[in-house]
């Protein structure tokens, strides 16, 4: 049963010109709108319907309708989603004909929100449904699939399970006594707790390696004016997002541009640079320069000649001379990365190396994808690893029924109001 009374509906593909879009409607009316706007008298469940949509008789679009019948449905509730065509005019045209019927259009993520109210899915894979709407990189993708196929779920089904065993091995060993419990049951819960322990340390230590995965990596570039930096963010970008000039001092401000990278997200900040200021502007750009490099994985410093040692004082980074197509080739083996932008000649390499530098292999892929879960097993290691097995058992109980309400608290206890809020900002309406 749901535990909504209206239904709702939404274009669920993005909105512009498409061979086709799909309008989706959930809720109790679906089916009583759907015979309203078109002379379809039984609908077939799970299955295409061919039909007409229609405003007070007059046509307009022929449509392929799938009828999916409560609960048996993405939402558990009645869903229809309705194939049109994907002309502006069509879908405007539907949606209003849908609302003068008293249908009202969804709030982003409310598909998924009623999927969640109504138990179809659980916590973990609507936070899952986000992150794979939102992945950007193949990384972020494998991580949001893992999980939305269960990854997470599981791990906490075995974590709960085995806190719980834990748990009453301890509740048993207070009822009874001492002659009815087998030996070395103390050792026996003392071992049990050490391995959660363990199995936690594991997969927070998986989730801080792929850090990267989740938040992407940051990498300034700096170094002496007209040394060739913007060019080479235009150049690993595709497209021109910085002015590129030979007036030395072109850019003051910081300029982002994100890639990909062997399925991570690299961010690259083109700066001024260091150097000494001529004016207002040139300082304020060379100070937002100092913070950035601060705040990098890796700064790329470009170089006009030999001048390494004045950066001496920065500790993560890579030397680079540009402009090798302007360049004799180096006898000798440089301990810089040669590229050119015009050429792209050594730019691969040098992003090989960046990628090399910056992200240390993750074999497994990661299960705590976001900072709730990690700062919640963060707090249920602290007990877990708190617990003193020779004191009063009662207080050993108590704090291991603190460890599991907080390990539930990423599937099951959780406040539906306050976490509602935090994962349904990131959807889009029609998911
Ligand atoms: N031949 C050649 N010229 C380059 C290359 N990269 C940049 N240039 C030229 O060098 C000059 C300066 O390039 P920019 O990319 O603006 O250099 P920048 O380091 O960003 O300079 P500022 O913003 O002033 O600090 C321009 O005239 C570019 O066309 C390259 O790989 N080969
Ligand atoms: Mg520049």
């Amino acid at each position: 049963m749901s535990k909504y009374n209206d239904t709702i509906y939404a274009l669920s593909t993005p909105p512009g010109k498409s061979a086709i879009a799909i309008i989706r409607i959930s809720g109790k009316g679906a089916i009583k709108a759907l015979k309203k706007v078109s002379s379809i008298k039984k609908l077939k469940t799970n299955a295409a319907n061919l039909l007409f949509i229609k405003n007070k008789k007059i046509i307009i679009d022929q449509v392929v309708a799938v009828y999916y019948s409560a609960p048996k449905s993405f939402t558990g509730e009645d869903v229809i989603e309705i194939n049109c065509h994907g002309g502006q005019a069509v879908i405007s045209k539907i949606s209003t004909t849908l609302e003068k019927l008293g249908l009202r259009l969804a709030e982003p993520g409310e598909f998924t929100k009623r999927a969640l109210l109504n138990n179809k899915i659980d916590l973990v894979k609507t936070e899952s449904i986000a992150d794979i709407i939102n992945a950007e990189t193949e990384k972020q993708r494998e991580v949001a699939i893992k999980n939305l196929s269960g990854g997470l779920s599981n791990f906490i089904k075995e974590i709960n399970k085995s806190i719980a065993e834990v748990l009453a091995n301890v509740e048993a060993i207070i009822d009874f006594s001492d002659e009815d419990l087998p030996v070395g049951i103390i050792k026996k819960v003392k071992e049990q707790n050490k391995n959660i322990i363990k199995k936690i340390q594991v997969e927070l230590r998986n989730a801080n390696l792929s850090k990267p995965i989740r938040s992407g990596i940051k990498i300034a570039i700096i170094g002496k004016p007209n040394t060739g930096k913007s060019s080479f963010i235009n150049f690993i970008s595709k497209k021109n997002v910085a002015i590129v000039t030979d007036i030395p001092g072109t850019t003051t401000d910081l300029i982002t541009s994100s890639i990909d990278i062997n399925g991570f997200k690299f961010t690259f900040v083109d700066t001024a640079g260091l150097r000494k200021h001529r004016n207002k502007i040139e300082k304020i750009g060379i100070q937002k320069t100092k913070e950035i490099i601060e705040k990098s994985d890796l700064n790329l410093i470009f170089l006009e000649k030999n001048e390494k040692n004045k950066y001496n004082k920065i500790q993560k980074k890579l030397f680079i001379r540009s402009k090798s197509d302007k360049r004799k080739k180096a006898k000798n083996k440089t301990v810089h990365h040669n590229i050119s932008s015009f050429t792209g000649e050594g730019v691969d390499l040098l992003l090989e190396e960046i990628s090399k530098k910056t992200i240390k292999e993750v074999r497994n892929t990661p299960i705590l994808s976001r900072e709730r879960h990690i700062s919640i097993m963060n707090q249920v290691l602290k007990t877990l690893k708190s617990i003193k097995f020779n004191q009063n058992l009662d207080i050993v109980a108590y704090e291991l029924r603190v460890a599991l309400d907080l390990s539930m608290e990423i599937n099951q206890k959780f406040d539906i109001e306050t976490i509602l809020d935090i994962i349904f900002k990131d959807f889009c309406i029609g998911k």
